[in-house]
């Protein structure tokens, strides 16, 4: 009689390579987030990447190995020629810009753009998490940008929103392991990016639309209120009822 044995076998599953990559303004802190998060130190002092600098580091996600390559692209126009070359074959992407500084928030649409250039077809631009780091969120004093429109601009198309502070370390671990976990999960799902878990209910064009209400001070004005948090709020309700009338 030939018995059969079952043998429990460890079923680990494979570990991932995936590659990462940073964009944003000049200064606006992406080196010194991604020091924050793999060295747990913050340099008060400016150093400028030049170019590209590039680092690993391994992370558990679940029951998975992930090995992540980040590239950590210069922010300075002059590096142009040389981000050019590293866009290609990313699973994720940190969009980082200056709460202090609303050109860097305003920069990061043109920074979409140079990517989507190098990438050819809005196809490949489908399979890559995108999270958006309002940074320096510890100087308030110096905050122009609120969150408000910060997790507007990014939830409406899509990518996450964190606020961070390399400096007090606010934020980092949270968004890094969010990035690293969507990540993985868009690679288990044939990579495609799974956009349930962070789609609101309107468009980037409608998402447009409120942004340039609430920044039109004038109209704001003569209504005699205050654009905030709330107002937002009661449009995105709005605008969601209205969907929901006419699917
Ligand atoms: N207060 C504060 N300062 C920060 C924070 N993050 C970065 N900085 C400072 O901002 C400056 C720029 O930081 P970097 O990380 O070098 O900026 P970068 O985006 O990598 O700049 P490039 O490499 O030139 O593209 C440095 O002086 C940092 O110390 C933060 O969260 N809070
Ligand atoms: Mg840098």
């Amino acid at each position: 009689v030939q018995m059969e044995t079952t043998v429990p076998k460890r079923r680990d599953k494979k570990s991932l390579r995936v590659k990462v990559i940073s964009l944003g303004n000049a200064e606006v802190g992406k080196s010194c987030i991604i020091k924050r998060y793999c060295e747990k130190r913050f340099v008060p002092k400016y150093l400028a990447t030049i170019g590209i600098d590039y680092g690993v580091t391994k992370v558990q996600v679940r029951d998975r190995e992930i090995k992540v390559n980040i590239f950590d692209m210069a922010g300075h126009p002059f590096f142009y020629e040389v981000r050019n070359e590293f866009y290609k074959d990313s699973q994720g992407v940190l969009l980082v810009y200056d709460v202090g500084v609303r050109e860097s928030f305003e920069a990061l649409d043109s920074w979409l753009g140079e990517m989507k250039q190098e990438m050819g077809s809005q196809a490949n631009m489908d399979s890559i998490v995108f999270i958006v780091c309002a940074n320096k969120v510890d100087l308030t004093k110096r905050r122009v940008v609120d969150e408000g429109e910060g997790r507007l601009w990014a939830e409406s198309r899509g990518f996450h929103y964190f606020e961070t502070s390399a400096q007090s370390g606010e934020g980092i671990n949270e968004m890094f392991q969010a990035f690293f976990s969507s990540i993985t999960d868009m690679c288990e799902n044939g990579g495609k990016r799974p956009v349930s878990e962070v789609s609101v209910g309107f468009t980037k064009e409608q998402a447009d639309t409120i942004r340039r209400i609430r920044n039109s001070k004038d109209s704001w004005d003569m209504l005699g209120v205050k654009p905030g948090l709330w107002i937002v709020s009661q449009m995105t309700i709005l605008i969601k009822s209205f969907i929901n009338l006419f699917p």
